[in-house]
């Protein structure tokens, strides 16, 4: 989607610390780090949010988890880590297109804020 930063990064048009890509899925460094590793993973195709997924994206998003976990693995974070999806304004998402973050490599404390 045209003006879309994180379409515009899966395109290649905007710079990113890239550590996957695929036909379905792109991570990268999140530009504002919330601990010393944060990654952001999402679907190549444009979803604002989790309120419009369709059965269609199952195979995408199920992918995404499969990207989660070599990433927690390549981080070595296996000993804990965290997946976030903020949905909507009210929930602090900022960029409509779909991600999850993982954080990890400090302790994480519940509930989130
Ligand atoms: P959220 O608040 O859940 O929508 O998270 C959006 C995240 O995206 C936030 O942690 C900062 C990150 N971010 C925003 N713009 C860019 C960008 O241009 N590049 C990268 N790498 N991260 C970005």
């Amino acid at each position: 989607m045209r003006g879309c930063i994180f379409c515009q990064i899966v395109r290649g048009d905007a710079p990113a610390r890239l550590v996957h890509q695929d036909d379905e899925i792109t991570a990268f460094h999140d530009a504002n780090p919330q601990a010393p590793v944060h990654l952001l993973i999402v679907p190549n195709r444009h979803i604002e949010g989790v309120r419009d997924v369709t059965p269609g994206d199952a195979p995408a998003l199920g992918r995404l988890f499969v990207v989660a976990r070599q990433l927690a693995e390549a981080f070595d974070l296996l000993d804990g880590y965290r997946l976030v999806v903020n949905d909507g304004p009210a929930a602090g998402q900022s960029v409509p297109h779909l991600h999850v973050h993982l954080l990890g490599a400090r302790s994480l404390s519940w509930p989130p804020g």
